[in-house]
């Protein structure tokens, strides 16, 4: 099986599992992914997903050996089947967790950064491989790179296609934190069971609200955030936190929506 899906209490684990190729993506695993998205997505108890990879890496990109002597016609159908992985990633009302454990190259690198919060080994590397073999950044990785590290250190990454390792990916603000390499699958887990107890309707409203700023001016933001603030003010985890506050004592938040 190309793909592991693990149900843990209140959250799901999917693990990348071709470990032998570093665990490059064909279309059977994209497949895998866009299924497991849905039925995440359909599961009310799940409240966080974890994505990471089986063995020494995390996702080596499209799995070069399958793609010897394929069209560019039989390239750009390939990507149909990948970016809407990163749409999904994206739209999905839930945090999701991206646990870093290898090297993390082409397409893999940029499936890791659709994710909301990155934790990446301290062994990791983050390698816009493309340009190696004449190609360009794709599933995303010209969108997010200078939005998350500036033009400069994106054309860097882009144009020489040199591998950056976990620390510095972590300094130039490209992921959230870089761990020991035995610490980061418990602290993933910590996090998404974190998660699990969050309130998720409003964290849902966050990732859009942050999502939709990219292209928003100020006016139409300040709009966007009256409109969640007032989603999230009927949820009753609103209802729960404020309780929680006033009686000082820790909130029980069920994710569940306005009924
Ligand atoms: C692999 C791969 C791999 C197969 C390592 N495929 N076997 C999508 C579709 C449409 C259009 C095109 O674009 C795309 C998006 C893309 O992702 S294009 C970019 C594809 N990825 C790459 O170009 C990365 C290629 N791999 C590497 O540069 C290195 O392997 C990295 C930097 C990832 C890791 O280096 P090392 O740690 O030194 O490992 P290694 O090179 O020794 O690899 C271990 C094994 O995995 C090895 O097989 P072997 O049988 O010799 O043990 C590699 O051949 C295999 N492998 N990446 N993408």
């Amino acid at each position: 099986m190309t793909l592991l899906v693990e149900s843990c209490p209140g959250y799901r684990r999917i693990t990348l599992n071709r470990p032998e190729r570093l665990n490059a993506l064909n279309v059977e695993m994209a497949a895998a992914l866009d299924a497991a998205f849905d039925e995440a997505a359909a599961d009310k108890t799940c409240r966080a997903l974890l994505l990471t990879g089986a063995g020494r890496g995390f996702c080596a990109g499209q799995d070069l050996t399958e793609i010897v002597g394929a069209s560019p016609a039989d390239l750009e159908r390939l990507l149909e089947h990948y970016h809407p992985l990163i749409l999904k990633i994206r739209a999905l009302p839930i945090p999701v967790v991206c646990a870093v454990n290898g090297v993390a190259a082409g397409a893999g690198a940029n499936i890791a950064l659709a994710c909301d919060i990155v934790l990446a080994a301290r062994s990791a590397t983050f390698v816009q491989a493309f340009a190696k073999i004449g190609l360009i950044p794709d599933c995303g990785g010209t969108w997010f790179l200078p939005r998350l590290i500036g033009p400069a250190r994106a054309r860097g990454l882009a144009l020489t296609a040199e591998p950056l390792p976990a620390d510095k990916a972590e300094a130039w603000g490209l992921i959230w934190k870089t761990l020991d390499d035995l610490e980061l699958m418990a602290q993933a887990h910590q996090l998404c069971v974190h998660f699990t107890a969050a309130p998720t309707v409003a964290l849902a409203l966050i990732k859009r609200a942050l999502d939709e700023a990219w292209a928003n001016d100020l006016d139409t933001q300040l709009d966007l955030e009256r409109e969640s603030q007032r989603e999230a003010s009927l949820s009753p985890d609103y209802a729960e936190g404020m309780r929680a506050f006033l009686q000082k004592r820790p909130p029980a938040f069920t994710g569940r929506r306005a009924p």
